[in-house]
């Protein structure tokens, strides 16, 4: 019950074009919605940031790349399974279509960081700007979870959060 009240409070707000949650940022027709990581485990020097981003607009957008301070290389990732053994691959771009949430999550696409300059530490957050064709440069806050979270904490309901994992 919880759980509905609280999707229909968001998918009010992005009707309305208002800010659901803390660390949404809205910019023109695009929604990015409640980034989030996992803390790092020991010295790991690689780490994933996920989010939801959501196109209220008539034009479909792409992703085309990203930045953070916290690491040297942040790109875009797909997990694909072959001959029974998860890969991860880099994708180039990804299209923002219009109506369909799309959700970056474990198990599927995710920004990949790499050459981490300090550990992500639980509880922190951490600046990652995403440059649009269309809408350009946008910048959010990534909250850190636990290193074995499976979605962000305080919220259960990022449009789309069913088919994480598939
Ligand atoms: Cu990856």
């Amino acid at each position: 019950m919880k759980r509905l009240i609280i999707a229909g409070a968001f998918l009010a707000a992005v009707a309305t074009g208002g800010q659901a949650f803390a660390g949404d940022v809205s910019v023109g027709t695009l929604t990015l919605h409640q980034a989030w990581a996992r803390a790092s485990i020991g010295p790991a020097k690689a780490g994933a940031a996920y989010l939801t981003i959501v196109n209220k607009g008539d034009e479909v957008d792409r992703l085309l790349s990203i930045e953070t301070p916290v690491a040297k290389v942040a790109q875009i990732h797909t997990n694909i399974m072959t001959n029974g053994i998860m890969k991860m691959r880099r994708v180039e771009a990804v299209e923002i279509a219009l109506g369909e949430p799309v959700v970056l999550g474990p198990g599927g696409l995710h920004i990949m960081l790499m050459g981490l300059k300090a550990p992500l530490r639980e509880g922190e957050s951490f600046p990652l700007v995403l440059t649009f064709e269309n809408a350009g440069p946008i910048e959010i806050p990534v909250e850190i979870e636990a290193p074995t979270a499976m979605e962000p904490t305080g919220d259960s309901s990022m449009p789309g959060d069913h088919v994480q994992g598939s």
